[in-house]
């Protein structure tokens, strides 16, 4: 690996001037966990060996459905994509792996661009199929929807675009499809419910039947938007429903914005993993809908109990139990480079601090019905500060101390205005 992109030289003399205090927090952190019967190193170790993808399309300025800003030196390209990952990755040290997104990501030579992505350090995650958009050129329109849609032409061309995105995904080493499509309806009686299901069920075995050997399928549900009244893979229930009828390499995926408010999503959390169908996350936040706001700010806490629920899976793993971890964010008013420094660090700070949780004191506490106990046990971990583990463990791998500070030191977007072509005004993303 040569190609990283900032200095690494300049990060080891950030670093330099920040290890005696990191070194003392850290101690003091150690001794008071101590106290507490948890070693430190051992919750350092596995927060070393932690990690969660970024979505390529996290690295451009998205927007609403009313505008969108872009910011000089923000990426046109999916290879201006991966060296802003790179970035991420460079100095947070826990997102080594893209996501890509198709049509969005396409490119004419997929084994040299998973070189290209190797030598900035980075592998790929799942690939994401897009059938919510019309492609300039495409034979049939989705705007009726797409593996649901009444024309059977349409529906053949939503599955072959799925299918060609796994052959894209088989290049670059990935191993996992997601799959979420907007079809629904906007009209009460614009739809047959029952048939819609029963389309998506007939054309989502089709994708599924051209899963390669230990390859998966997640399916994403999503409540309302850009249907309106009634999306058909809307809510946890259809997703899991769908999952159990294909077969065993199709899971649930749980974009954390795609929820009613307040619904109990740690919850459909543990629901999921106790069928064997929890089969990975879109992190992000919202404060009334899908905001894909950044990961941790606005619902910290809610992110703690997803961890929470996630460390207990891990002590009573079910078949298939190797959740997809991701990024699902719109940074429609920060640079998205110091968005995802941010929500990396805010996903590793809640598994940390899930680590955290006196296990056997919540066991015996729920055992014993003790509920101001069994709350303390996770109040007592929610309330640590874990952001010395999160600062040695980058450190110690190469990583920035203060992961803001070092981007901003590197002066990277500065460069990349220089260097990069303007981006377009438009309408956002979905
Ligand atoms: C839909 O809102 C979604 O969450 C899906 O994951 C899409 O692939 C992504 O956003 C596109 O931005
Ligand atoms: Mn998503």
């Amino acid at each position: 690996m040569t190609g990283l992109p900032l200095s690494q030289e300049a990060i080891e003399s950030h670093n330099a001037e920040r290890l005696e205090a990191l070194r003392d927090e850290y101690d003091a952190l150690g001794r008071a966990l101590d106290r507490r019967a948890v070693r430190l190193d051992d919750i350092k170790a596995k927060v070393a060996a932690f990690s969660v993808a970024l979505p390529s399309w996290g690295s451009g300025r998205g927007g609403t459905r009313f505008a969108k800003f872009p910011i000089p030196g923000e990426p046109t390209n999916i290879h201006e994509k991966l060296a802003d990952c790179a970035v991420v990755n460079q100095l947070s040290r826990s997102t080594p792996r893209v996501s890509p997104h198709f049509p969005w990501d396409f490119v004419d030579d997929y084994a040299a661009l998973r070189e290209e992505a190797a030598d900035l350090g980075l592998g790929f995650d799942a690939v994401n199929s897009n059938t919510f958009q019309d492609q300039p050129g495409q034979a049939h329109s989705y705007r009726s929807g797409s593996l649901t849609a009444t024309d059977p032409a349409v529906r053949a061309q939503a599955v072959a675009h799925n299918i060609a995105c796994i052959e894209i995904g088989r290049k670059l080493g990935s191993r996992a499809l997601t799959v979420w499509v907007g079809d629904g309806g906007n009209f009460p009686g614009q739809q047959d419910l029952g048939a819609a299901l029963d389309r998506y069920l007939e054309s989502a075995a089709e994708i599924y039947a051209a899963l390669p050997e230990g390859w998966r399928m997640l399916l994403e549900h999503k409540m309302y938007e850009p249907a309106f009244y009634a999306t058909v893979i809307q809510d946890w229930g259809s997703s899991i429903l769908a999952a159990q009828q294909l077969g065993p390499k199709a899971q649930c995926l749980v974009d954390l914005g795609h929820h009613a408010p307040n619904v109990n999503i740690e919850q459909i959390v543990a629901r999921l993993h106790r069928f064997g169908k929890l089969g990975g996350f879109h992190f992000n936040d919202s404060k009334y809908g899908d905001d894909d706001l950044d990961s941790g700010s606005i619902n910290p806490h809610q992110l703690f109990l997803v961890f929470n629920e996630l460390v207990e899976a891990e002590l009573k793993p079910r078949d298939g139990f190797d959740p997809a971890y991701m990024i699902d964010q719109s940074h429609n008013v920060t640079d998205p480079i110091e968005s995802m420094l941010s929500s990396a660090e805010a996903i590793a700070g809640a598994y940390a601090k899930a680590l955290l949780v006196d296990r056997d004191a919540l066991h015996a506490a729920q055992q014993e019905n003790d509920v101001m106990m069994a709350f303390q046990a996770l109040r007592t971990a929610y309330r640590t500060d874990v952001t010395p583990i999160l600062a040695m463990a980058r450190a110690e791998t190469g990583g920035a101390v203060d992961v803001l500070g070092a981007y901003r030191d590197s002066g990277w977007r500065d460069r990349k205005a220089q260097e990069r072509k303007p981006v377009g005004l438009g309408a956002g993303i979905v």
